[in-house]
């Protein structure tokens, strides 16, 4: 390891000299960035091989989180950061004419997942890593992760997402780990003795191989692994369906090209037969190749196959995992030689699940000839799995057909994969003390009675490390000489900040680096947008995926109602604000595509009006992602997280920007509640109807939206704006699907039922605002409050209350 400055910046040199065969005064950025990257992993190597020796010793049980997402963004920074040496190497950079700045940005931001599901994950890795337990990632190395998002003329359009075009340095292939998956084909049932074998026969393989990147801890010694597989064609096809030998070029190159698919992007597009058939590979080949592997590590600690449940906990991230579950009984049973009951008491005892949302269109199903035609043998375990349960469920509700068919993991044509997760997982946890309520209480009632300690809550959380150290440093470092270092190890600590929160110079230091912040921002928006931002606006914001129960619509017919009163009397006295949107939609989704572009056009025709005068600007910054979060939450005064009461299972940004001094405007929705239960009404921004109140609606109706654009003339002028001609609405363009969704199909999200709350809500902001000091004390009692939500406390309940793993001090 670097010891000092000096040592390190001769260590980088001669890397850089003799890595790239140019001399330090020609090397550009990116080359700094490649050769620091390679120098750091080179630096950490021995204590990542020292980690996986400890753990080949084989005393601790290792968690595996499998997930088809890993958002982690970029890496560097935060390496340094745990490295400890972030500050060293800035500093020796400078002293050779770089800014660290600049190299972090030559960075990919690895796109490996969607949304807060994908990033959920990414805080974790950090956290088991960080507080020292084994426990490792299991993913899919995507060529083109999601999509990278440009707005062109007010539109989003999607490009590939190259990250991969560069080389990654983080990564490394380890060819010697791949494994073998098999796809197709058919089942041969036969009979050894007295027992029934199951013979693969005409299948397809694929070969997965193994892309690791090391996980640096916050101890730096200790490092774990976030294995990436990609899906590559096999060399010597004879084995595989339609490939005989001697078969042609062609269909070789047919058999390669459809291979590569599966770990081309992540969502395919699935609304065809083809595209889902393609998720279905990419989730068999995740968990086949990641149990293959688990396994295979584990038979080298020579212990008895018994001992696997003590050695290993298997976790499902949400249901696109699920078939962990038979491919483990598949396993066992076909490859090992246990019995069904073995079988299925080790595996019920190794996994757990995550259920991130209530959102029916998000709970997986798979039609059933799909499943058998793809994967025979997985088929004919979750038939048997169903069979099982429907038989136990028989015993316990003798006749009660009508539940049995509403648990059954088959029904119809159609696999429920959120039963068989239930089913046949030890535990089962939502993200927000308020989404596990709703899983327990409606959505999976029948699950919770009739399996009583299976579901529990765990509140997610965010890595202060990434989130606060490195996205705000300034802000950290005020924090340590306000309370000492502490906190850094202790998160929940940062409640000592709370006895400073009347203190007159501890907030005039907070609002200086909001301010330099908000001015760092504000450059970056200039160079993309050129146009200046007024740094002394408030700043509200609101980044996350675009989805109707989000709001983002909410958010803009707001902005519109505020445009049309400044319209109305120029002269209106408001703190003028800076409305910063981010948000990708996906690619088939229409009606979020349509906001993008209502968003846009508004923020070009507030823009140009002389009358607005900067009282309002909106940006919507493209391509949102972790790096780019990085910039904008530090910045924020505002944070939205107005989702319809009931949906967002828990949010995770809400708890990002608490931690950098936002304040919530927000509902009573996910996490936002248990913010609220710490800060109390005073120091957030509540408005709008209570999840209660929503699921009634939803299930006794008596909400009618045409009765708000009757009565209330804000709402009506925004909404005929969006379909009469005018500035709005151009010949060109309407936002007729919006405003039907709103009028016509009875605003199933409750933007119009929530604007009067929301617009009151929005003119208390502005009044809060004026008092500086009064804003500045709500600010730091939620950065005081924020340790709470780091992932480190999250993860220490899921390893000592689902995983059943401890820390392991490396000595
Ligand atoms: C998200 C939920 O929408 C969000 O509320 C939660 O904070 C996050 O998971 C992590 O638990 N769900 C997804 C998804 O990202 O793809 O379902």
């Amino acid at each position: 390891m670097f010891t000092n400055k000096e040592a390190f910046k001769e260590a980088f040199v001669d890397r850089l000299v003799s890595s790239l065969g140019k001399p330090l005064e020609e090397a550009s950025d990116a080359d700094v960035y490649q050769v620091l990257g390679s120098l750091v992993r080179a630096q950490i190597g021995r204590n990542w091989a020292d980690t996986n020796q400890k753990y080949k010793n084989g005393q601790e049980k290792q968690v595996y989180y499998f997930s088809m997402e890993f958002l982690i963004g970029r890496l560097l920074g935060n390496n340094l950061l745990n490295m400890g040496v972030l500050e060293m190497v800035r500093d020796g950079l400078a002293d050779l004419g770089f800014r660290l700045q600049d190299i972090e940005e030559q960075e990919a931001d690895a796109g490996l997942g969607n949304g807060g599901l994908g990033r959920l994950a990414a805080c974790f890795l950090d956290s088991l890593a960080s507080l020292q337990y084994a426990g490792h990632g299991c993913g899919i190395r995507y060529k083109y992760g999601l999509f990278e998002q440009k707005i062109v003329d007010g539109y989003q359009v999607e490009l590939p997402d190259t990250w991969l075009q560069k080389d990654n340095v983080w990564e490394v292939r380890r060819e010697d780990k791949s494994v073998d998956v098999r796809f197709w084909g058919r089942i041969e049932t036969g009979k050894t003795g007295d027992r029934l074998t199951f013979e693969h026969k005409d299948y397809e393989t694929v070969r997965a191989v193994a892309y690791d990147i090391p996980i640096i801890g916050a101890d730096r010694r200790h490092v774990n692994t976030l294995r990436n597989w990609s899906a590559e064609s096999i060399l010597q096809p004879d084995r595989t369906r339609g490939l005989e030998a001697g078969t042609d070029y062609h269909k070789f190159l047919e058999y390669k090209r459809s291979v590569e698919s599966i770990s081309e992007f992540l969502y395919p597009d699935d609304s065809q037969y083809e595209g889902k058939l393609l998720r279905l590979k990419q989730q068999y080949f995740l968990c086949s190749a990641g149990l293959q592997s688990i396994l295979r590590t584990f038979s080298k600690l020579n212990l008895p196959l018994s001992a696997l449940p003590d050695k290993v906990a298997l976790h499902i991230n949400d249901t696109h995992p699920t078939l962990v579950i038979p491919e483990l009984m598949r396993i066992l049973m076909d490859d090992k030689g246990l019995e069904w009951d073995e079988a299925w008491s080790m595996t019920t005892r190794m996994v757990s699940y995550t259920n991130h949302t209530i959102l029916s269109e998000a709970l997986e199903k798979w039609p059933v000839n799909m499943v058998r035609e793809l994967l025979p043998r997985v088929h004919m375990i979750i038939e048997e799995i169903n069979a099982r349960f429907c038989a136990q469920l028989l015993d316990r509700y003798p006749g009660d057909q009508n539940r049995i068919s509403q648990m059954a993991i088959i029904y119809g044509d159609q696999v429920r994969m959120a039963h068989l997760a239930i089913v046949a997982s030890h535990s089962v946890n939502g993200v927000a003390a308020l989404h596990t309520d709703i899983l327990r209480k409606r959505e999976m009632k029948l699950f919770d009675e009739f399996y009583p300690h299976r579901f529990n809550n765990k509140t997610n959380g965010i890595t202060h490390r990434r989130w606060l150290m490195h996205a705000n440093p300034e802000l950290a470092s005020l924090i340590t000489e306000a309370i000492g270092p502490r906190w850094i190890r202790h998160p929940q600590e940062m409640i000592g900040l709370i006895k400073l929160c009347e203190d007159a110079s501890f907030q005039q230091k907070i609002g200086e680096i909001k301010r330099s912040n908000k001015l760092r921002l504000a450059e970056y928006i200039k160079n993309k947008h050129h146009t200046d931002v007024d740094p002394d606006s408030i700043f509200d914001v609101q980044v996350k995926r675009l989805h109707a129960y989000k709001r983002q619509l909410l958010n803009i017919l707001h902005i519109i109602h505020l445009y049309n009163q400044i319209k109305a009397s120029p002269g209106l006295d408001m703190v003028p604000r800076t409305f910063i949107f981010g948000a990708k939609a996906a690619p088939s989704y229409h009606l979020a595509k349509r906001i993008i572009k209502l968003i846009n056009t508004v923020a070009d025709i507030v823009q140009k009006d002389k009358d607005v005068n900067g009282k309002i600007r909106i940006f919507f910054l493209e391509n949102y992602s972790v790096s780019l979060a990085e910039k904008i939450i530090p910045a924020a005064d505002i944070s939205e997280q107005i989702s319809t009461a009931s949906k967002e299972a828990s949010g995770t940004g809400n708890m990002k920007f608490m931690m950098n001094g936002a304040l919530t405007v927000g509902t009573l929705d996910g996490a936002n509640v248990e913010m609220h239960e710490m800060v109390g009404d005073g120091n957030m921004f509540l408005f709008g109807l209570s999840a209660q109140q929503v699921m009634d609606y939803y299930q006794y109706g008596g909400y009618y939206a045409r009765d708000m654009y009757n009565s209330d003339s804000r709402i009506k002028e925004v909404l005929e704006q969006l379909i009469t001609p005018g500035p709005i609405c151009c010949y060109h363009q309407d936002f007729e699907n919006i405003y039907r969704s709103l009028l016509d199909n009875n605003d199933e999200f409750f933007v119009l039922k929530d604007f009067p709350g929301y617009v009151e809500t929005h003119v208390e902001i502005d009044r809060a605002y004026r008092n500086r000091s009064e804003w500045l004390k709500k600010s730091i009692i939620n950065i005081a409050h924020s340790g709470k939500f780091s992932s480190d406390n999250t993860i220490s309940r899921y390893a000592s209350e689902i995983w059943n793993i401890r820390p392991i001090p490396l000595v």
